[in-house]
């Protein structure tokens, strides 16, 4: 069988790299000087697109595949890719589920725990001798006892809240109905009534069309000078200017944050703030789960290509 053509979008670790390129006759669309004459040279020959949760596949590159089959996403969010685009020529789309679902709340977990407990500031007031010299660190916020407000709780919400709750935090949260899976914690329907109740606000859900800006002003405004709000879905979630103008003027009290608009070019406002815990999108960024998601893009184009059911399928 001759190796179907795959295009590309973005890198990935070689242990991915060496088996994708055995099997598939890859089209490497981050290399190219010229991307847009690169997929006018390739587009006609590709029958599937390999990308990532954050660079996903716009109706533009779609388009200039017209024999595309599938799309294999390297990420549990598809946000980025165009699924109307997709609908209208019935082309298949993955993504990678689960394998990663842990990882990204115990990142949520601890961005919490730094942030509240001023680790960063606490790691360098040792380092830069502050310690001999000024004494004992400024005392931080307690996180225990206090109460943790989860908006979207699918599969990463529901472990972030599970994980809150070994914390001894009281647990609400918000989706479109409640959940008879979370029994224990108190369903709020509106994310304004959730947020006055959070202390520790976590955005959880899947990013969409319908969910964006879900985290408006009021919702920022309703946490308030002492609480948090702590992001590892998708920066569209959060109207980023109402939040950068809240943390400016401390009418919100902090922020943990993994994704930002515009990444990795994220607003230089976001650096000159001491209320921000910034991480770089890493929250599925272990060893083990990029090895679970590598080898499940991989699969799933495999299962396509052979008439086979995929293993994660989205559309
Ligand atoms: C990225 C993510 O896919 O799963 C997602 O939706 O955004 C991440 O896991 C990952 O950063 C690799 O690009």
């Amino acid at each position: 069988m001759t190796k179907p053509d795959i295009l590309q979008v973005g890198p990935y670790p070689d242990w991915d790299q060496v088996p994708l390129d055995e099997t598939f006759n890859m089209h490497k669309y981050f290399e190219a000087s010229d991307p847009a004459g690169f997929l006018n040279a390739v587009g006609a020959t590709v029958k599937g697109i390999a990308t990532r949760g954050e660079l996903g596949a716009n109706r533009a590159m779609i388009e200039a595949c017209p024999n595309l089959e599938v799309i294999s996403v390297y990420g549990v969010g598809f946000d980025a890719v165009d699924l109307q685009a997709c609908r209208e020529r019935g082309i298949r789309v993955t993504n990678t589920p689960d394998v990663l679902t842990n990882d990204v709340a115990d990142l949520g977990v601890a961005m919490m725990l730094v942030q509240s407990r001023g680790m960063i500031g606490a790691e360098a007031w040792v380092r830069d001798g502050s310690w001999q010299e000024k004494g004992l660190y400024p005392l931080q916020s307690r996180v225990w006892g206090k109460t943790a407000g989860v908006l979207g709780l699918g599969r990463i919400g529901f472990e972030v809240a599970k994980r809150l709750a070994g914390f001894d935090l009281q647990i609400a949260y918000s989706d479109v109905s409640a959940k008879d899976y979370a029994r224990d914690w108190s369903f709020v329907s509106d994310p304004v009534e959730l947020a006055r109740k959070s202390d520790f606000l976590f955005v959880t859900l899947a990013a969409s069309a319908e969910t964006r800006h879900i985290v408006n002003k009021d919702v920022i405004e309703a946490v308030g000078p002492q609480g948090m709000i702590i992001n590892i879905s998708r920066a569209s979630n959060i109207d980023e200017e109402a939040l950068l103008e809240a943390l400016e003027s401390n009418r919100l009290g902090s922020a943990a944050l993994d994704v930002f608009e515009g990444e990795p070019a994220l607003d230089p406002r976001f650096l000159e703030l001491n209320n921000v815990l910034l991480q770089p999108h890493h929250a599925s960024g272990t060893f083990e789960t990029r090895k679970a998601m590598g080898k499940l893009v991989r699969d799933n184009l495999k299962a396509h290509f052979a008439g086979q059911d995929l293993l994660t399928p989205v559309l």
